[in-house]
């Protein structure tokens, strides 16, 4: 059945338990779900889906949200608390549509959300709003980030330095640009796009400055090889870099996840620096019911959590749910593949 809007400041739990592939939270509608640990508690910061009637394209226009809600949990297998909307379209000064997949950083006991919209001339940019609690009222800067283009931000957190990263081909726009310059006249969702054995589009990486408000150097791209060394080219459906880019940390090693998109897995690839290069190891997750695969990974009191999402609330793609499980680094680094099915 439908989940019912819930009201915007009420705290929801949910009744009972739920973990290990069930829908994290029934009452809305939650995808792309970002999860850190904040104040000692599992936060998570996802897209809030809502039902519309734009029609479906290449271009993901049929992701038309209008809010974010922040999620929390005390533990693991425990009640999940909604906080509520923590940021409103209509209260960000510069943007138009589409409040794609967020996600947050905490810096000197203040709290950031990095999202994704398009502007006034409908390019998708990245946001910051800004908050004294994790879980908002998070309050929008006037303009977006300066330098930012296309979409789905993450921030990683290494000791004490703060990158974003960032990028989306298709509907996130990334193939409108060349050498971070809006190229006019690109339009469609293969406008741009590299031809099949070009090397692949990738997502870019910047350090943040003091602030959290901008960023400190020109963004670079983040090259992904394959086992040979060689960029991944764009007509590896299978492996290449689409959307959802996320980054952590175990072992010394930086490991770099991605969603391929029209092939549907997330994909990861490990490296010896943020910056890169990484070389494609293979998939955390197998395709999930629904066109997008979109996830992140933290670390919960000693144990390894994927987040993602699913359409089994609803069996439409822009109507999804957000769910976790436990996600294994093996002895020899590599993550076992998690089939969300086979439980
Ligand atoms: O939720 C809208 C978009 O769908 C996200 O930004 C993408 O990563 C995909 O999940």
């Amino acid at each position: 059945s439908k989940p019912q809007e819930s009201s915007q400041s009420a705290e929801v739990e949910t009744e009972e338990s739920k973990f290990a592939h069930a829908p994290l939270v029934e009452h809305i509608f939650t995808a792309d779900p970002s999860a850190h640990v904040f104040e000692g508690k599992l936060f998570v910061y996802p897209s809030h889906d809502i039902e519309t009637d734009v029609e479906e394209d290449d271009m993901g226009s049929h992701f038309d949200m209008k809010d974010y809600h922040v999620f929390s949990m005390e533990k693991v297998n425990g009640p999940v608390t909604d906080h509520g909307v923590a940021l409103k379209l209509e209260d960000i000064p510069w943007a138009s549509r589409q409040l794609w997949a967020p996600d947050a950083a905490e810096k000197n006991g203040k709290y950031y959300l990095y999202f994704p919209a398009k502007d006034k001339q409908g390019i998708f940019k990245i946001g910051v709003a800004v908050s004294d609690r994790p879980e908002g009222p998070f309050k929008p800067e006037a303009e977006p980030i300066k330098g930012t283009f296309s979409m789905d931000p993450a921030v990683f957190q290494d000791q004490e330095e703060y990158f974003l990263i960032w990028g989306g081909i298709w509907g996130g726009q990334l193939q409108w640009y060349e050498d971070q310059k809006l190229i006019e006249g690109r339009k469609g969702p293969m406008d741009g796009l590299p031809g099949p054995d070009q090397k692949a589009l990738m997502p870019y990486i910047a350090k943040l400055d003091d602030a959290m408000t901008g960023l400190s150097e020109k963004p670079k791209e983040i090259l992904i090889l394959d086992e040979n060394g060689e960029a991944i080219k764009a007509g590896d459906n299978a492996r290449r870099f689409f959307e959802a880019a996320w980054m952590h940390k175990h072992d010394g090693k930086y490991y770099l996840s991605y969603s391929t998109g029209d092939t549907h897995f997330i994909a990861y690839a490990i490296g010896d620096s943020p910056y890169g290069p990484f070389t494609y190891q293979g998939n955390v997750l197998e395709p999930v019911e629904g066109w997008t695969n979109h996830h992140s990974i933290v670390n919960f009191e000693g144990k390894w959590y994927l987040f993602y999402h699913d359409t089994e609330l609803s069996g439409k793609t822009p109507l999804r749910n957000i769910k976790m499980a436990e996600l294994v680094h093996l002895p020899d680094g590599k993550i076992q593949t998690i089939n969300s099915y086979q439980k």
